[in-house]
């Protein structure tokens, strides 16, 4: 008799996939048909979508539900809730315009109060549900969106926090359901500032949010989306963000994020739910976020969370644009949770040499709280540098919903199911994976070709004669005429405290103790003002040699703090476009063109507004465009007269270059130890041998 054939492996019961859809939400909108961003198409778009890829009728359908008061007043005060109730009904009428301008980004309608307290209800519904294990996961189609919400302010297209109003009501309201932990992951490109609030103490709730921050230009452009803010008290470490530095970002710079930042700490951290603010404005042609992650690569951000909280996952809706991307983007989101099988098309793009270094940063400021971070990165990961200005203001992908970006979309949207079993993601997935046995060994020569697109046809004409005549295409005049009207405090603290050898740097030229002469800036016009001061920084010369004062070291200050250090800065009070002049001079971006004398200027500035709001909040910033330059490193050390002061120097990285003897460690020239006591001496701030003293402690001193 023959062997009874193996009995087949039960088959896996399907995934109980929870879908919202309520065309009740659909009644907020502008309120005399105005066009906006955030309008009732989206949700429309989305389940025309879910329901022509038959992927609908394979959820279990949910409608909309109310939020009680009581629940909504756990994140916002009585008095927003009795306003966001009431806006739509007639006794605002007249007022309801006016009201919504007082908030920032928001509009009402009659319909806005019911959509608000469903979308909240509704997050509330699906996640009870899941919580429960009636669902294995659910998606919750809502609007208006809520993470911008604050506790007592609507914003940002928002009125509740639906998601925070829902993981407050799983952790204070149902103890029965056993949720104690939750994640909530924000890959909305916004920063979810109002969630972020609401449990910034609360280490029940581990807030993760990747986002655009732009040195702290993006919406809604509050340094507190930058990854210094990890939480308070006991929620220390409980508040993670993850602050790109610019657009364009996508599937790979997202998928190293979740790799070496989110997966490992919710490995750790070991949430009873997932909850996920999910906008889909990082989606490729979205026309406010400027990124580009495709249908796919939500799906395998997605996947990579199924593996935690038992799958427990609850997508809840919140920004997203352009209605075929994120109508492609939640169908593929969608078919995940059904446990389809995907195919992951390795990408073939290398995430930004920026996305390394912000996530770096996010894993410096969090080691302490989450050891799993102190590990050391791979280091020979391929890399790409950051996209040119050009590049970035491209219309293609901020076209709203245009042509050609479905065109573009249908190339990488479709998303490839495929019926295989078992272990097929799991292997696609370890090929995404950014670690040393799947990178390719490879880097970029990032700085030649960074200086090669900031060194622009930007054509000045070098006259014979000191004074310099400059022509200066009229890109570069768009930033300059913009930076010539902020001024700053220029702090020097080398040979720049002499006056007549700073003065170079403005109005070209060279002064006594010089080999050669600088091309100055396009405004020439004198500091408006000048002054000293001592900082908290040690002064220390390294470097062998330079073209202006030959064999010696020059100046540089360490840029960290060190109170018992005392060093001279002489300040000069000059524009921003000036500031960027001197810092091109000094790192040696400003070239001669051949044998005509034309001088070639960069075509974009190094520091500008956005830059210093970052600084002025992390105190420093390294110039990624210049990085093996000298002084990539703009240090802010204070304020003056409500300006900041700014001075560059070497980064911390050239530090540890110069302890180990990598770098030298070099005593000046003496022309150059001669310039820098001329100016310490007719600053008045130390006689001649007192500045001698000062000049050969510092370059005895070492480090
Ligand atoms: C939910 C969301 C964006 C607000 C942008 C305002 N809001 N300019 O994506
Ligand atoms: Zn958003």
């Amino acid at each position: 008799m023959a062997a009874p054939a193996p009995a087949p492996a039960p088959p896996m019961a399907a995934p109980r996939v929870g879908l919202l859809y309520d065309d009740r939400m659909c009644a907020h909108a502008t309120p005399d048909g105005e066009e906006h961003p955030e309008n009732p198409e989206r949700l429309r778009a989305i389940w025309r979508k879910l329901n022509a890829a038959g992927v609908a009728s394979r959820c279990v359908a949910l409608k909309a539900k109310e939020a009680e008061d009581k629940y909504i007043a756990s994140v916002h005060s009585t008095s927003h809730i009795k306003l966001m109730k009431e806006i739509s009904s007639k006794k605002y009428d007249a007022s309801r315009n006016k009201i919504a301008r007082k908030f920032n980004s928001i509009y009402f309608n009659k319909g806005s109060s019911e959509s608000a307290v469903l979308a909240a209800g509704s997050v509330i519904e699906v996640a009870e549900k899941v919580a429960a294990g009636e669902l294995s996961s659910a998606i919750a189609l809502v609007r208006p969106p809520g993470h911008h919400a604050e506790h007592d302010e609507a914003m940002g297209f928002c009125l509740f926090n639906n998601v925070a109003v829902a993981a407050n009501y799983l952790l204070n309201e149902r103890p029965d359901l056993g949720i104690k932990k939750i994640l909530i992951v924000d890959w909305d490109v916004h920063h979810g500032n109002g969630t972020q609030k609401m449990f910034y103490n609360d280490p029940r709730v581990l807030f993760f949010s990747v986002h655009r921050f732009d040195y702290g230009s993006f919406y809604p452009a509050e340094g507190d989306a930058s990854h210094c803010f990890i939480g308070e008290e006991a929620g220390k470490g409980y508040n993670i963000n993850v602050p790109w530095e610019h657009g364009k970002c996508g599937d790979t710079d997202y998928i190293a994020a979740w790799d070496h930042v989110l997966l490992p700490v919710t490995k750790v951290f070991d949430p009873d739910i997932i909850l996920v603010s999910a906008g889909f404005d990082a989606a490729l042609g979205d026309p406010l976020g400027g990124c580009c992650i495709t249908p796919n690569g939500y799906a395998l951000l997605l996947t990579k969370l199924l593996g935690f909280a038992q799958g427990r996952i609850v997508m809840a809706l919140e920004g997203g644009y352009n209605l075929r991307s994120i109508a492609n983007s939640v169908c593929a989101c969608a078919k995940v949770l059904l446990g389809d099988k995907f195919t992951f098309n390795a990408p073939e793009m290398q995430p930004f040499e920026s996305t390394w270094r912000v996530i770096q940063a996010v894993r410096n400021e969090l080691k302490t709280c989450w050891p799993v971070l102190s590990s050391k990165l791979p280091e020979n990961v391929s890399l790409r540098i950051r996209p040119s200005p050009s590049e970035l203001n491209a219309p293609s992908d901020s076209e709203s919903d245009s042509e050609d970006v479905a065109e573009l979309l249908a190339t990488v949207a479709s998303v490839n199911v495929i019926e295989v079993a078992g272990d097929a993601i799991s292997e696609h997935l370890s090929k995404m994976k950014l670690d040393d046995d799947n990178l390719s060994v490879k880097t970029t020569s990032s700085c030649s070709a960074a200086e090669q697109h900031l060194v622009d046809s930007v054509k000045v004409q070098n006259n014979a004669s000191v004074v310099l005549t400059k022509r200066i295409s009229d890109l570069s005049l768009a930033w300059r005429s913009d930076l010539s009207r902020t001024d700053v405090w220029y702090a020097s603290f080398g040979s720049n405290m002499w006056g007549p050898r700073f003065l170079c740097y403005v109005q070209g030229g060279k002064t006594e103790g010089m080999s050669i002469a600088c091309c100055g800036s396009r405004d020439t016009s004198s500091p408006k003002g000048t002054m000293w001061k001592t900082v908290p920084h040690r002064l220390l010369f390294g470097r062998s040699s330079t073209p202006c004062w030959g064999t010696g070291g020059v100046a540089f200050l360490n840029p960290e703090i060190n109170y018992n250090e005392k060093s001279y800065i002489c300040m000069y009070k000059i524009t921003l476009e000036q500031f960027n002049d001197i810092l091109f001079q000094e790192n040696r971006l400003v070239l001669e063109d051949g044998k005509d004398g034309n001088v070639v200027y960069p075509d974009s500035p190094l520091i500008g507004s956005s830059e210093i709001k970052f600084i002025s909040i992390n105190k420093a910033i390294h110039l990624e465009p210049i990085k093996d330059s000298w002084y990539s490193n703009v240090l802010y050390l204070g304020n003056e007269d409500e300006l900041p002061i700014l001075t560059m120097t070497c980064p911390a990285s050239d530090i540890e270059r110069f302890k180990s003897g990598e770098l030298p460690l070099a005593p000046p020239s003496e022309t150059y130890a001669a310039t820098l006591i001329r100016g310490l001496v007719e600053g008045k701030q130390l006689d001649a041998d007192g500045a001698a003293n000062y000049i050969n402690a510092a370059a005895a001193k070492g480090l």
